[in-house]
Protein backbone atom coordinates (compact mmCIF):
# COMPACT_ATOMS: atom_id res chain seq x y z
CA UNK A 1 0.00 0.00 0.00
CA UNK A 2 1.31 3.36 -1.14
CA UNK A 3 1.56 6.51 0.99
CA UNK A 4 -1.38 8.16 -0.83
CA UNK A 5 -3.68 5.20 -0.46
CA UNK A 6 -3.25 4.97 3.15
CA UNK A 7 -3.87 8.88 3.83
CA UNK A 8 -6.70 8.46 2.17
CA UNK A 9 -7.95 5.76 4.21
CA UNK A 10 -7.42 7.66 7.02
CA UNK A 11 -8.72 10.61 6.19
CA UNK A 12 -11.81 9.01 5.03
CA UNK A 13 -12.34 6.62 8.24
CA UNK A 14 -11.84 9.62 10.57
CA UNK A 15 -15.02 11.31 9.02
CA UNK A 16 -16.97 8.70 10.89
CA UNK A 17 -15.87 7.48 13.92
CA UNK A 18 -17.53 3.92 14.98
CA UNK A 19 -20.46 4.16 17.95
CA UNK A 20 -18.66 3.56 21.19
CA UNK A 21 -19.40 0.52 23.22
CA UNK A 22 -21.50 -1.52 20.83
CA UNK A 23 -20.39 -4.39 19.13
CA UNK A 24 -21.98 -4.73 15.68
CA UNK A 25 -22.17 -7.97 14.04
CA UNK A 26 -22.34 -9.50 10.18
CA UNK A 27 -25.10 -12.10 11.15
CA UNK A 28 -26.90 -13.85 8.96
CA UNK A 29 -26.86 -11.86 6.25
CA UNK A 30 -25.02 -8.01 6.86
CA UNK A 31 -25.02 -5.74 9.55
CA UNK A 32 -28.07 -4.08 11.22
CA UNK A 33 -28.77 -1.61 13.29
CA UNK A 34 -30.68 1.45 14.47
CA UNK A 35 -29.69 3.69 11.24
CA UNK A 36 -28.47 6.71 13.20
CA UNK A 37 -24.99 4.33 14.36
CA UNK A 38 -24.15 3.16 10.97
CA UNK A 39 -22.55 5.64 9.12
CA UNK A 40 -19.09 4.41 10.37
CA UNK A 41 -20.15 0.70 9.49
CA UNK A 42 -21.61 1.48 5.76
CA UNK A 43 -18.16 3.95 4.99
CA UNK A 44 -16.35 0.66 5.98
CA UNK A 45 -18.32 -1.69 3.97
CA UNK A 46 -17.70 0.08 0.93
CA UNK A 47 -14.49 -0.16 1.68
CA UNK A 48 -14.95 -3.65 1.69
CA UNK A 49 -16.84 -3.77 -1.51
CA UNK A 50 -13.99 -1.70 -3.25
CA UNK A 51 -11.40 -4.37 -1.97
CA UNK A 52 -13.80 -7.56 -2.96
CA UNK A 53 -13.94 -6.21 -6.33
CA UNK A 54 -10.36 -5.46 -6.98
CA UNK A 55 -9.63 -8.79 -5.27
CA UNK A 56 -12.03 -10.32 -7.83
CA UNK A 57 -10.04 -8.51 -10.95
CA UNK A 58 -12.46 -5.78 -10.87
CA UNK A 59 -15.77 -7.70 -11.37
CA UNK A 60 -18.72 -5.41 -10.27
CA UNK A 61 -19.76 -5.56 -6.19
CA UNK A 62 -23.13 -4.66 -5.15
CA UNK A 63 -23.68 -3.27 -1.72
CA UNK A 64 -27.01 -2.92 -0.80
CA UNK A 65 -28.57 -0.04 2.21
CA UNK A 66 -31.64 -1.91 3.22
CA UNK A 67 -33.01 -3.56 6.66
CA UNK A 68 -35.43 -5.44 5.09
CA UNK A 69 -38.64 -6.54 7.17
CA UNK A 70 -37.14 -4.10 10.12
CA UNK A 71 -38.62 -1.08 11.21
CA UNK A 72 -38.13 2.32 9.44
CA UNK A 73 -35.72 3.39 11.92
CA UNK A 74 -33.18 0.83 11.06
CA UNK A 75 -31.10 0.05 8.34
CA UNK A 76 -28.49 -2.39 7.35
CA UNK A 77 -26.18 -2.82 4.91
CA UNK A 78 -25.58 -6.59 2.38
CA UNK A 79 -22.87 -7.20 -0.11
CA UNK A 80 -23.72 -9.51 -3.38
CA UNK A 81 -20.75 -11.13 -4.64
CA UNK A 82 -19.74 -11.09 -8.21
CA UNK A 83 -21.96 -14.16 -9.17
CA UNK A 84 -24.62 -11.89 -7.48
CA UNK A 85 -25.26 -13.91 -4.70
CA UNK A 86 -24.10 -12.99 -0.97
CA UNK A 87 -20.30 -12.43 -0.26
CA UNK A 88 -18.32 -14.90 0.27
CA UNK A 89 -18.68 -16.53 3.89
CA UNK A 90 -14.79 -15.92 4.45
CA UNK A 91 -14.57 -12.33 4.18
CA UNK A 92 -17.39 -12.06 6.85
CA UNK A 93 -14.60 -12.46 9.44
CA UNK A 94 -12.82 -9.19 7.93
CA UNK A 95 -16.10 -7.13 7.68
CA UNK A 96 -16.82 -8.00 11.48
CA UNK A 97 -13.30 -7.00 12.18
CA UNK A 98 -13.01 -3.34 10.08
CA UNK A 99 -16.33 -2.22 11.16
CA UNK A 100 -15.55 -2.89 15.40
CA UNK A 101 -11.93 -1.84 14.12
CA UNK A 102 -12.02 1.18 17.17
CA UNK A 103 -9.94 4.25 15.11
CA UNK A 104 -9.02 4.92 11.68
CA UNK A 105 -5.19 3.37 12.91
CA UNK A 106 -6.32 -0.04 13.94
CA UNK A 107 -8.38 0.21 10.84
CA UNK A 108 -5.88 0.85 8.23
CA UNK A 109 -3.70 -2.27 9.93
CA UNK A 110 -6.74 -4.84 9.83
CA UNK A 111 -6.92 -3.53 5.79
CA UNK A 112 -3.28 -3.45 5.24
CA UNK A 113 -3.06 -7.33 7.05
CA UNK A 114 -5.78 -8.87 4.98
CA UNK A 115 -4.69 -7.21 1.76
CA UNK A 116 -1.03 -8.59 2.25
CA UNK A 117 -2.61 -12.13 3.08
CA UNK A 118 -5.39 -12.20 -0.16
CA UNK A 119 -2.91 -10.48 -2.12
CA UNK A 120 -4.85 -7.41 -3.08
CA UNK A 121 -3.29 -5.13 -5.15
CA UNK A 122 -3.51 -1.00 -3.28
CA UNK A 123 -1.75 0.50 -5.77
CA UNK A 124 -3.91 1.93 -8.13
CA UNK A 125 -2.86 -0.72 -10.69
CA UNK A 126 -6.48 -1.73 -10.78
CA UNK A 127 -10.04 -0.54 -11.32
CA UNK A 128 -12.65 -1.55 -8.78
CA UNK A 129 -16.56 -1.06 -9.40
CA UNK A 130 -19.04 -1.13 -6.88
CA UNK A 131 -22.96 -1.14 -7.56
CA UNK A 132 -24.67 0.74 -4.76
CA UNK A 133 -28.36 0.55 -4.27
CA UNK A 134 -31.09 1.75 -1.50
CA UNK A 135 -34.38 0.77 -0.21
CA UNK A 136 -36.89 3.72 0.77
CA UNK A 137 -36.24 4.38 3.93
CA UNK A 138 -35.16 8.03 4.75
CA UNK A 139 -32.02 7.38 5.99
CA UNK A 140 -31.15 5.18 2.81
CA UNK A 141 -29.87 8.87 1.00
CA UNK A 142 -27.17 9.65 3.38
CA UNK A 143 -25.40 6.27 4.30
CA UNK A 144 -25.07 5.75 0.64
CA UNK A 145 -23.65 9.32 0.73
CA UNK A 146 -20.90 7.35 3.50
CA UNK A 147 -20.47 4.15 0.97
CA UNK A 148 -19.71 6.38 -1.60
CA UNK A 149 -17.14 7.62 0.49
CA UNK A 150 -15.54 4.56 1.75
CA UNK A 151 -15.44 3.26 -1.60
CA UNK A 152 -13.54 6.84 -3.13
CA UNK A 153 -11.16 6.29 -0.50
CA UNK A 154 -9.88 3.51 -2.49
CA UNK A 155 -7.47 4.39 -5.40
CA UNK A 156 -9.32 3.46 -8.66
CA UNK A 157 -12.70 2.34 -7.24
CA UNK A 158 -15.59 3.76 -9.02
CA UNK A 159 -19.40 3.53 -7.43
CA UNK A 160 -22.41 3.25 -9.62
CA UNK A 161 -25.08 4.43 -7.72
CA UNK A 162 -28.51 3.21 -9.07
CA UNK A 163 -30.84 4.51 -6.62
CA UNK A 164 -33.61 3.24 -4.86
CA UNK A 165 -34.15 -0.60 -5.64
CA UNK A 166 -35.13 -3.91 -4.68
CA UNK A 167 -32.25 -6.01 -3.17
CA UNK A 168 -32.84 -8.63 -6.01
CA UNK A 169 -32.56 -6.02 -8.49
CA UNK A 170 -29.21 -5.07 -7.37
CA UNK A 171 -28.21 -8.67 -6.80
CA UNK A 172 -29.98 -9.32 -10.25
CA UNK A 173 -27.80 -5.93 -12.01
CA UNK A 174 -24.62 -7.23 -10.62
CA UNK A 175 -24.93 -10.87 -11.85
CA UNK A 176 -25.89 -9.47 -14.76
CA UNK A 177 -23.16 -6.83 -15.72
CA UNK A 178 -20.64 -9.59 -14.63
CA UNK A 179 -21.48 -11.92 -17.25
CA UNK A 180 -21.78 -9.07 -20.07
CA UNK A 181 -25.56 -9.14 -20.31
CA UNK A 182 -27.61 -5.49 -20.31
CA UNK A 183 -27.87 -4.77 -17.17
CA UNK A 184 -30.31 -1.97 -15.97
CA UNK A 185 -33.46 -1.71 -14.69
CA UNK A 186 -35.82 -1.48 -17.74
CA UNK A 187 -33.60 -4.81 -18.51
CA UNK A 188 -34.86 -6.40 -15.33
CA UNK A 189 -38.26 -5.24 -16.48
CA UNK A 190 -37.93 -6.34 -19.99
CA UNK A 191 -36.45 -9.69 -19.26
CA UNK A 192 -39.04 -10.97 -16.69
CA UNK A 193 -42.69 -9.62 -18.62
CA UNK A 194 -40.66 -11.18 -21.42
CA UNK A 195 -40.67 -14.59 -19.86
CA UNK A 196 -43.25 -14.24 -17.97
CA UNK A 197 -45.46 -13.18 -21.28
CA UNK A 198 -43.60 -16.38 -23.23
CA UNK A 199 -44.72 -18.84 -19.88
CA UNK A 200 -48.66 -17.29 -20.73
CA UNK A 201 -48.64 -17.88 -24.23
CA UNK A 202 -47.37 -21.63 -23.78
CA UNK A 203 -50.30 -22.14 -21.91
CA UNK A 204 -52.43 -24.72 -23.74
CA UNK A 205 -55.55 -23.10 -24.62
CA UNK A 206 -59.14 -24.51 -25.26
CA UNK A 207 -60.52 -22.42 -27.38
CA UNK A 208 -63.50 -19.69 -26.43
CA UNK A 209 -61.71 -19.65 -22.93
CA UNK A 210 -61.67 -16.11 -21.84
CA UNK A 211 -58.24 -14.44 -20.55
CA UNK A 212 -58.30 -13.87 -16.68
CA UNK A 213 -60.04 -17.16 -15.32
CA UNK A 214 -58.00 -16.84 -12.36
CA UNK A 215 -59.17 -13.28 -10.97
CA UNK A 216 -57.42 -10.21 -9.31
CA UNK A 217 -53.99 -10.70 -7.78
CA UNK A 218 -54.36 -7.68 -4.67
CA UNK A 219 -50.41 -7.20 -3.51
CA UNK A 220 -49.89 -5.31 -0.19
CA UNK A 221 -46.26 -3.78 -0.90
CA UNK A 222 -45.33 -3.47 2.79
CA UNK A 223 -45.03 0.75 2.30
CA UNK A 224 -41.76 -0.51 0.51
CA UNK A 225 -39.58 -0.47 -2.45
CA UNK A 226 -41.40 -3.32 -3.87
CA UNK A 227 -44.34 -0.90 -4.61
CA UNK A 228 -43.12 1.76 -7.10
CA UNK A 229 -41.69 -1.54 -8.72
CA UNK A 230 -44.14 -3.53 -8.84
CA UNK A 231 -45.88 -0.63 -10.42
CA UNK A 232 -43.29 -0.38 -13.00
CA UNK A 233 -43.67 -3.64 -13.63
CA UNK A 234 -47.55 -4.38 -13.80
CA UNK A 235 -47.46 -1.54 -16.45
CA UNK A 236 -45.51 -3.45 -18.99
CA UNK A 237 -48.10 -6.21 -18.25
CA UNK A 238 -51.31 -6.24 -19.39
CA UNK A 239 -52.34 -9.16 -18.90
CA UNK A 240 -52.11 -9.27 -15.33
CA UNK A 241 -55.29 -8.56 -12.95
CA UNK A 242 -53.21 -6.72 -10.32
CA UNK A 243 -54.09 -4.13 -7.86
CA UNK A 244 -50.94 -2.92 -5.89
CA UNK A 245 -51.93 -1.67 -2.01
CA UNK A 246 -49.36 -0.21 0.60
CA UNK A 247 -47.38 1.01 -1.66
CA UNK A 248 -45.87 3.51 0.16
CA UNK A 249 -47.65 6.67 -1.58
CA UNK A 250 -50.93 6.28 1.01
CA UNK A 251 -49.01 7.51 3.98
CA UNK A 252 -48.51 3.99 5.78
CA UNK A 253 -45.42 3.36 7.31
CA UNK A 254 -42.74 0.95 6.04
CA UNK A 255 -43.33 -2.80 7.35
CA UNK A 256 -45.64 -1.42 10.13
CA UNK A 257 -48.36 -3.87 10.47
CA UNK A 258 -48.22 -4.56 6.78
CA UNK A 259 -45.68 -6.83 4.79
CA UNK A 260 -44.56 -10.38 4.43
CA UNK A 261 -42.63 -10.93 7.55
CA UNK A 262 -46.14 -9.41 9.31
CA UNK A 263 -48.50 -11.56 7.35
CA UNK A 264 -46.05 -14.92 7.96
CA UNK A 265 -45.34 -14.29 11.57
CA UNK A 266 -49.05 -13.17 12.89
CA UNK A 267 -51.14 -15.07 10.38
CA UNK A 268 -53.49 -11.93 10.11
CA UNK A 269 -53.88 -10.13 7.18
CA UNK A 270 -51.97 -6.46 6.50
CA UNK A 271 -53.04 -3.05 7.00
CA UNK A 272 -55.48 -1.75 4.37
CA UNK A 273 -56.83 -5.58 3.38
CA UNK A 274 -60.27 -6.60 4.56
CA UNK A 275 -63.88 -8.60 4.58
CA UNK A 276 -64.14 -7.01 1.22
CA UNK A 277 -61.11 -9.00 0.18
CA UNK A 278 -62.48 -12.68 0.89
CA UNK A 279 -61.89 -14.69 -1.57
CA UNK A 280 -59.52 -13.06 -3.34
CA UNK A 281 -55.74 -14.04 -4.13
CA UNK A 282 -53.80 -11.71 -1.92
CA UNK A 283 -49.87 -11.62 -1.87
CA UNK A 284 -47.43 -9.87 0.24
CA UNK A 285 -43.81 -8.98 -0.36
CA UNK A 286 -41.46 -7.29 2.49
CA UNK A 287 -40.02 -4.28 2.73
CA UNK A 288 -37.17 -4.60 0.30
CA UNK A 289 -38.66 -7.10 -1.58
CA UNK A 290 -36.94 -10.12 -1.78
CA UNK A 291 -39.41 -12.26 0.15
CA UNK A 292 -43.39 -12.86 -0.51
CA UNK A 293 -46.35 -14.92 0.95
CA UNK A 294 -49.78 -15.11 -0.80
CA UNK A 295 -52.60 -15.56 1.34
CA UNK A 296 -56.23 -15.50 1.61
CA UNK A 297 -58.83 -13.63 3.94
CA UNK A 298 -60.93 -16.41 6.30
CA UNK A 299 -64.67 -14.93 6.22
CA UNK A 300 -65.48 -13.55 9.47
CA UNK A 301 -62.61 -14.47 10.79
CA UNK A 302 -61.33 -11.34 12.46
CA UNK A 303 -58.71 -10.30 9.82
CA UNK A 304 -57.46 -14.13 10.41
CA UNK A 305 -55.74 -15.46 7.23
CA UNK A 306 -54.81 -18.78 5.25
CA UNK A 307 -50.94 -18.29 4.74
CA UNK A 308 -49.55 -20.01 1.43
CA UNK A 309 -45.73 -19.71 2.91
CA UNK A 310 -42.42 -20.04 1.30
CA UNK A 311 -43.17 -23.57 1.59
CA UNK A 312 -46.18 -23.78 -0.46
CA UNK A 313 -44.24 -21.66 -3.29
CA UNK A 314 -41.83 -24.24 -3.22
CA UNK A 315 -44.30 -27.25 -3.49
CA UNK A 316 -45.79 -25.31 -6.45
CA UNK A 317 -42.72 -24.67 -8.49
CA UNK A 318 -41.49 -28.32 -7.68
CA UNK A 319 -44.80 -29.67 -9.37
CA UNK A 320 -44.56 -27.38 -12.22
CA UNK A 321 -41.14 -28.20 -12.70
CA UNK A 322 -41.81 -31.87 -12.55
CA UNK A 323 -44.62 -32.29 -14.98
CA UNK A 324 -42.39 -30.45 -17.67
CA UNK A 325 -39.51 -32.59 -16.94
CA UNK A 326 -41.32 -35.78 -16.89
CA UNK A 327 -42.30 -34.39 -20.86
CA UNK A 328 -38.38 -34.26 -21.38
CA UNK A 329 -37.21 -37.19 -20.02
CA UNK A 330 -39.20 -40.15 -20.88
CA UNK A 331 -36.22 -42.25 -22.85
CA UNK A 332 -34.04 -40.00 -22.07
CA UNK A 333 -30.07 -40.61 -21.29
CA UNK A 334 -29.63 -37.47 -19.88
CA UNK A 335 -31.66 -37.35 -16.55
CA UNK A 336 -31.35 -34.10 -14.94
CA UNK A 337 -30.68 -33.85 -11.08
CA UNK A 338 -33.47 -31.85 -8.93
CA UNK A 339 -32.79 -31.07 -5.73
CA UNK A 340 -35.24 -29.17 -2.77
CA UNK A 341 -33.84 -27.01 -0.53
CA UNK A 342 -35.78 -26.53 3.16
CA UNK A 343 -35.04 -25.00 6.39
CA UNK A 344 -35.53 -27.15 10.06
CA UNK A 345 -38.35 -24.40 9.32
CA UNK A 346 -40.26 -25.77 6.95
CA UNK A 347 -43.49 -27.49 7.70
CA UNK A 348 -43.44 -30.99 8.17
CA UNK A 349 -46.11 -31.15 5.95
CA UNK A 350 -44.56 -29.28 2.90
CA UNK A 351 -41.68 -31.81 3.33
CA UNK A 352 -44.11 -34.98 3.30
CA UNK A 353 -45.57 -33.51 0.26
CA UNK A 354 -42.20 -33.32 -1.47
CA UNK A 355 -41.01 -36.34 -0.51
CA UNK A 356 -44.59 -38.20 -2.21
CA UNK A 357 -43.78 -36.70 -5.19
CA UNK A 358 -40.57 -38.25 -5.42
CA UNK A 359 -38.33 -35.16 -5.57
CA UNK A 360 -34.91 -35.44 -3.13
CA UNK A 361 -35.01 -32.76 0.11
CA UNK A 362 -32.18 -31.32 1.48
CA UNK A 363 -31.93 -29.43 4.66
CA UNK A 364 -29.76 -26.35 5.17
CA UNK A 365 -29.19 -24.21 8.07
CA UNK A 366 -31.27 -20.75 7.89
CA UNK A 367 -30.15 -18.06 5.36
CA UNK A 368 -29.90 -17.56 1.76
CA UNK A 369 -25.87 -18.21 1.51
CA UNK A 370 -26.74 -21.82 3.07
CA UNK A 371 -29.76 -22.72 0.79
CA UNK A 372 -28.54 -20.89 -2.26
CA UNK A 373 -25.03 -22.33 -1.91
CA UNK A 374 -26.61 -26.03 -1.61
CA UNK A 375 -29.49 -25.64 -4.42
CA UNK A 376 -26.35 -24.53 -7.14
CA UNK A 377 -25.02 -28.26 -6.74
CA UNK A 378 -28.32 -29.64 -8.70
CA UNK A 379 -29.22 -29.11 -12.59
CA UNK A 380 -32.50 -27.43 -10.76
CA UNK A 381 -32.29 -26.35 -7.51
CA UNK A 382 -35.45 -25.14 -5.82
CA UNK A 383 -34.85 -23.27 -2.58
CA UNK A 384 -37.42 -21.69 0.00
CA UNK A 385 -37.37 -20.70 3.61
CA UNK A 386 -40.72 -20.93 5.08
CA UNK A 387 -40.81 -17.02 5.25
CA UNK A 388 -41.30 -16.67 1.68
CA UNK A 389 -37.42 -15.74 0.92
CA UNK A 390 -36.30 -18.46 -2.51
CA UNK A 391 -36.13 -19.05 -5.89
CA UNK A 392 -35.53 -21.48 -8.53
CA UNK A 393 -31.88 -22.42 -9.77
CA UNK A 394 -30.61 -23.98 -13.17
CA UNK A 395 -27.43 -25.14 -13.99
CA UNK A 396 -25.99 -24.31 -17.30
CA UNK A 397 -25.17 -27.77 -18.51
CA UNK A 398 -28.73 -28.04 -18.34
CA UNK A 399 -30.14 -24.81 -19.89
CA UNK A 400 -27.49 -25.76 -22.83
CA UNK A 401 -29.74 -29.24 -22.88
CA UNK A 402 -32.79 -26.81 -23.70
CA UNK A 403 -31.93 -25.29 -25.93
CA UNK A 404 -30.57 -28.27 -27.70
CA UNK A 405 -34.18 -29.38 -27.55
CA UNK A 406 -35.49 -26.30 -28.59
CA UNK A 407 -34.04 -26.38 -31.93
CA UNK A 408 -33.80 -30.22 -32.75
CA UNK A 409 -36.77 -31.34 -30.82
CA UNK A 410 -40.00 -32.33 -33.63
CA UNK A 411 -42.34 -32.96 -30.87
CA UNK A 412 -44.34 -30.05 -30.22
CA UNK A 413 -45.30 -31.32 -26.48
CA UNK A 414 -41.57 -31.44 -25.72
CA UNK A 415 -40.41 -28.44 -27.52
CA UNK A 416 -43.39 -26.77 -25.30
CA UNK A 417 -42.14 -27.64 -22.08
CA UNK A 418 -38.33 -27.29 -22.73
CA UNK A 419 -39.41 -23.83 -24.02
CA UNK A 420 -41.53 -23.56 -20.53
CA UNK A 421 -38.50 -24.66 -18.34
CA UNK A 422 -36.15 -22.10 -20.24
CA UNK A 423 -38.71 -19.18 -19.85
CA UNK A 424 -38.89 -19.44 -15.69
CA UNK A 425 -35.23 -19.65 -16.20
CA UNK A 426 -35.71 -16.26 -17.25
CA UNK A 427 -38.15 -14.67 -15.12
CA UNK A 428 -36.96 -16.03 -11.69
CA UNK A 429 -33.85 -14.11 -10.62
CA UNK A 430 -30.98 -16.58 -10.60
CA UNK A 431 -29.04 -14.48 -8.08
CA UNK A 432 -31.26 -14.47 -5.38
CA UNK A 433 -34.74 -14.84 -4.10
CA UNK A 434 -37.00 -12.09 -5.68
CA UNK A 435 -41.16 -11.62 -4.62
CA UNK A 436 -41.31 -9.66 -7.83
CA UNK A 437 -40.41 -12.39 -9.86
CA UNK A 438 -41.45 -15.02 -7.06
CA UNK A 439 -44.90 -13.04 -8.19
CA UNK A 440 -44.70 -13.88 -11.80
CA UNK A 441 -44.09 -17.57 -11.47
CA UNK A 442 -46.91 -18.41 -9.59
CA UNK A 443 -49.15 -16.60 -11.16
CA UNK A 444 -48.27 -17.87 -14.68
CA UNK A 445 -48.09 -21.38 -13.05
CA UNK A 446 -51.82 -20.99 -11.47
CA UNK A 447 -52.92 -19.69 -15.20
CA UNK A 448 -51.19 -22.67 -16.82
CA UNK A 449 -53.19 -25.56 -14.02
CA UNK A 450 -56.05 -23.38 -14.44
CA UNK A 451 -55.58 -23.34 -10.57
CA UNK A 452 -57.27 -20.97 -7.82
CA UNK A 453 -55.61 -20.00 -4.88
CA UNK A 454 -57.51 -22.64 -3.18
CA UNK A 455 -56.62 -25.30 -5.58
CA UNK A 456 -52.83 -24.56 -4.31
CA UNK A 457 -53.39 -24.07 -1.03
CA UNK A 458 -55.34 -27.34 -0.99
CA UNK A 459 -51.80 -29.29 -1.99
CA UNK A 460 -51.43 -30.17 1.73
CA UNK A 461 -52.79 -28.78 4.91
CA UNK A 462 -49.79 -27.31 7.18
CA UNK A 463 -49.31 -28.98 10.58
CA UNK A 464 -50.08 -26.22 12.97
CA UNK A 465 -47.19 -24.59 14.26
CA UNK A 466 -45.84 -22.25 16.76
CA UNK A 467 -42.38 -20.31 16.91
CA UNK A 468 -41.58 -18.20 20.20
CA UNK A 469 -38.38 -16.52 21.18
CA UNK A 470 -36.29 -16.50 24.16
CA UNK A 471 -34.13 -14.19 25.90
CA UNK A 472 -30.83 -15.52 26.91
CA UNK A 473 -27.68 -14.53 28.88
CA UNK A 474 -25.24 -15.94 25.66
CA UNK A 475 -26.69 -17.38 22.69
CA UNK A 476 -23.80 -18.33 21.53
CA UNK A 477 -23.84 -20.89 24.24
CA UNK A 478 -26.14 -22.58 22.36
CA UNK A 479 -24.43 -24.76 19.31
CA UNK A 480 -26.68 -26.52 16.65
CA UNK A 481 -26.21 -29.34 14.29
CA UNK A 482 -28.12 -31.22 11.64
CA UNK A 483 -29.19 -28.38 9.64
CA UNK A 484 -30.14 -26.85 13.06
CA UNK A 485 -32.66 -29.47 14.10
CA UNK A 486 -30.22 -30.87 16.87
CA UNK A 487 -28.60 -28.64 20.06
CA UNK A 488 -25.36 -30.30 20.60
CA UNK A 489 -24.96 -27.67 23.53
CA UNK A 490 -25.43 -27.07 26.17
CA UNK A 491 -24.83 -30.81 27.13
CA UNK A 492 -28.73 -32.22 28.11
CA UNK A 493 -30.68 -29.58 26.28
CA UNK A 494 -31.20 -31.79 23.64
CA UNK A 495 -32.70 -34.78 25.37
CA UNK A 496 -34.90 -32.47 27.37
CA UNK A 497 -36.39 -31.22 24.47
CA UNK A 498 -36.90 -34.67 22.91
CA UNK A 499 -38.21 -35.70 25.99
CA UNK A 500 -41.03 -32.98 25.74
CA UNK A 501 -41.32 -33.55 21.92
CA UNK A 502 -42.56 -37.11 22.75
CA UNK A 503 -45.52 -36.50 24.38
CA UNK A 504 -46.70 -34.93 21.15
CA UNK A 505 -48.38 -36.54 17.76
CA UNK A 506 -46.84 -35.56 14.85
CA UNK A 507 -44.17 -33.56 17.40
CA UNK A 508 -41.42 -31.52 15.94
CA UNK A 509 -39.39 -29.27 17.54
CA UNK A 510 -36.08 -27.48 17.70
CA UNK A 511 -34.11 -24.17 18.53
CA UNK A 512 -31.29 -22.18 17.17
CA UNK A 513 -29.90 -18.74 18.11
CA UNK A 514 -31.05 -16.03 16.00
CA UNK A 515 -28.53 -14.87 13.47
CA UNK A 516 -29.59 -11.67 13.50
CA UNK A 517 -31.15 -10.73 16.99
CA UNK A 518 -30.02 -11.55 20.40
CA UNK A 519 -32.46 -14.26 20.75
CA UNK A 520 -33.17 -17.77 20.81
CA UNK A 521 -35.97 -19.14 18.49
CA UNK A 522 -37.93 -21.91 19.45
CA UNK A 523 -39.87 -23.70 16.89
CA UNK A 524 -42.72 -26.66 17.26
CA UNK A 525 -45.21 -28.17 15.21
CA UNK A 526 -47.42 -30.91 16.10
CA UNK A 527 -51.19 -31.94 15.37
CA UNK A 528 -53.34 -29.38 16.47
CA UNK A 529 -52.66 -25.53 17.65
CA UNK A 530 -52.83 -25.99 21.42
CA UNK A 531 -50.42 -28.64 21.22
CA UNK A 532 -47.85 -27.47 19.07
CA UNK A 533 -48.63 -24.25 21.65
CA UNK A 534 -48.29 -26.12 24.66
CA UNK A 535 -44.97 -27.71 23.31
CA UNK A 536 -42.67 -24.59 22.14
CA UNK A 537 -44.30 -22.79 25.83
CA UNK A 538 -42.35 -26.04 27.62
CA UNK A 539 -39.37 -26.07 25.70
CA UNK A 540 -39.18 -22.05 25.97
CA UNK A 541 -39.30 -22.83 29.57
CA UNK A 542 -36.13 -25.51 28.97
CA UNK A 543 -34.22 -22.83 26.82
CA UNK A 544 -34.40 -20.72 29.95
CA UNK A 545 -33.36 -23.23 32.53
CA UNK A 546 -29.96 -24.26 30.31
CA UNK A 547 -29.48 -20.32 29.35
CA UNK A 548 -31.26 -17.72 30.90
CA UNK A 549 -30.16 -15.53 33.53
CA UNK A 550 -29.99 -17.28 36.47
C1 LIG B 1 -31.93 -13.12 7.46
C2 LIG B 1 -31.83 -14.04 6.27
C3 LIG B 1 -33.08 -14.88 6.15
C4 LIG B 1 -33.34 -15.63 7.43
C5 LIG B 1 -33.35 -14.69 8.61
C6 LIG B 1 -33.37 -15.48 9.89
C7 LIG B 1 -30.75 -13.60 4.15
C8 LIG B 1 -30.69 -12.73 2.94
N1 LIG B 1 -31.67 -13.28 5.04
O1 LIG B 1 -32.96 -12.19 7.28
O2 LIG B 1 -32.88 -15.79 5.10
O3 LIG B 1 -34.55 -16.30 7.38
O4 LIG B 1 -32.16 -13.90 8.60
O5 LIG B 1 -33.33 -14.61 10.97
O6 LIG B 1 -29.99 -14.54 4.30
P1 LIG B 1 -32.99 -15.13 12.42
O7 LIG B 1 -31.63 -15.76 12.36
O8 LIG B 1 -33.08 -13.93 13.27
O9 LIG B 1 -34.04 -16.14 12.77
MG1 LIG C 1 -36.05 -8.82 2.85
Amino acid sequence: MNDQQRSMLLQSASQFPPPQGIKLSYGTAGFRADASILQSTVLRIGILAALRSLKTDGAVIGLMITASHNKVSDNGVKIADPSGGMLTQDWEPFADSIVNAPDPESLLRLIEEFAKKENIPLNGSKVASVFLGRDTRPSGESLVEAAKQGIGSVIGAVATDLGIVTTPQLHWMVRARNRNIKASEVDYFDQLATSFRCLIDLIPKKSGENDHPIGKLIVDCSNGVGGEKLQLLKEKLNWLDLEIRNSGKEGGILNEGVGADYVQKEKVSPQGFGPSDVGVRCASLDGDADRIVYFTIIPNGNNKINLIDGDKMLSLFALFMKKQLNILTDKNEYQPRVGVVQTAYANGASTKYLTKLGLQVIFTPTGVKYLHGKAEEYDIGIYFEANGHGTVLFSDKFLTWLEDIKSTETSLNKMNAAKRLSAVSKVVNQAVGDALSGLLLVEAILQHMGWSVDNWNELYSDLPSRQLKVKVADRTALVTTNAEACAEKPPGIQDAINALTAKYKQGRCFVRPSGTEDVVRVYAEADTQVAADELATSVAKVVDQFLGFH
